[in-house]
């Protein structure tokens, strides 16, 4: 089997330029990202090694070639990323080809499964993926795929640039929200704010009493923030004017069970002192809740103008699908991920290359495909 090079400014114009030349029989073997250096710049590129077939399955023998003639070439793993998978339906390369419609919808449900995305949301993509359409290759098929997940996400970019005056977090207790507040005051102060000091306040709407403002107390001390407190509609209008004179002021919400602070009447009374112009609400899940349970906590506090979403504890899953379900079939764009409990540092935008990077099962290398993404969007 012959096989042959093309090398390009990244991975989907290689493959582009590929099939430009030599139609849908092009099946990559290979890929090699790299970068060079032009001047201070570093530009990507990317080497594809392809082969062709003819339209038709490839059968044992030939997949046995493949395979043993990429042992052959002796390369390291480590300069070759070599794209193969191992499903039981015995195909195992990423150009390997999809024979039936029926093979392409379970390729896609699997996918989407292992992904942990929610029922309503996998048969969505494969209406919208599978009718009347059949992909060549499992490549061509995951690539639909990954479009797909990343349309159907919105980002909530304006909150990075151009916060308003007051965030207020709220989520079931025990989510993350004090912790995860802490952290983006930080980064706020730090993305936006380095050279003005003292411009992002910290709020605790203590509006039940439960006392547990220890953790938020101690946590601007650790770091320097300014803190505020609040019980009272009296209380936080005094506050008010003090508060006029930071940029940003993170509001801290609390109840006193998981779905409580919802259903607080006071909460709410508190809330609405505050300048409903300047205020951008979010709610905080767990990415490690369930789907039906995310859904619950949206249609809970729903009676806020929600804006965006914030996911905290990335890293107690490995799924990602469940969120992505929500924030899609809500209309909720996200916001910030939180990956753990050290804090500054455990908590990433939510770009299209953090989301990325917690998708599995996909034959293709989304590690490579990500720094492809729009670095400017580059987590902290
Ligand atoms: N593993 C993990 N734990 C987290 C993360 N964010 C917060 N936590 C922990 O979750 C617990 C509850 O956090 P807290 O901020 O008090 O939640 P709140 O009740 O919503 O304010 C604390 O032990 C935090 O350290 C995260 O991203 N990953
Ligand atoms: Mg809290």
């Amino acid at each position: 089997m012959e096989f042959l090079t093309l090398d390009a400014q990244d991975y989907e114009t290689a493959l582009k330029e590929a099939r430009t030349v030599y139609g849908t029989s092009v099946r990559v073997h290979t890929r090699k990202d790299y970068q060079i250096k032009k001047g201070l710049k570093k530009l990507r590129r990317c080497t594809i090694t392809f082969y062709l077939v003819r339209e038709k399955p490839l059968d044992e023998e030939t997949l046995q070639d493949l395979l043993s003639s990429r042992e052959d070439t002796g390369e390291s793993e480590d300069t070759e990323k070599i794209e193969r998978i191992e499903r039981d339906d015995g195909s195992n390369l990423i150009g390997s080809p999809i024979e039936s419609s029926e093979h392409q919808q379970r390729l896609l449900k699997d996918l989407l499964e292992e992904n942990d995305f929610a029922e309503s949301y996998i048969q969505e993509a494969i209406s919208r993926l599978c009718t009347d359409r059949q992909f060549g290759t499992l490549e061509e098929l995951e690539m639909a795929v990954l479009e797909y997940i990343i349309e159907g996400v919105t980002i909530n970019h304006g909150q990075y640039t151009k916060p308003k005056q007051f965030f207020v977090l709220l989520g079931p207790t025990g989510v993350g929200k004090t912790t995860t507040l802490v952290k983006m005051a930080l980064f706020y102060q730090k993305s936006l704010y380095e050279k003005e000091k003292q411009k992002v306040a910290l709020l605790s709407l203590d509006s039940y009493r439960t006392g547990a403002t220890n953790q938020i107390e101690l946590f601007s001390k650790d770091f320097g923030l300014d803190l505020f407190h609040a019980h009272s509609e009296e209380e936080l209008s005094e506050l008010l004017p003090t508060l006029e004179g930071y940029s940003l002021v993170l509001v801290d919400t609390m109840g006193k069970s998981a779905n409580q602070g919802e259903l607080s009447l006071h909460l709410k009374s508190l809330l609405r002192v505050l300048p409903q112009k300047e205020c951008s609400y979010a709610l905080a899940v767990s990415a490690s809740h369930k789907n039906r349970d995310l859904e619950r906590f949206v249609k809970l506090f729903s009676s806020y103008p929600l804006e965006s979403m914030v996911v905290t504890k990335l890293d107690e899953t490995e799924d990602i699908g469940n969120v992505l379900s929500v924030s899609k079939n809500n209309d909720l764009p996200l916001l910030f991920f939180t990956n753990g409990q050290k804090v500054p540092e455990n908590l990433l935008k939510a770009t299209n290359e953090a989301m990325l990077s917690y998708l599995r099962g996909f034959a293709l290398d989304l590690q490579a495909l990500s720094q492809n993404q729009n670095t400017s969007n580059h987590t902290l």
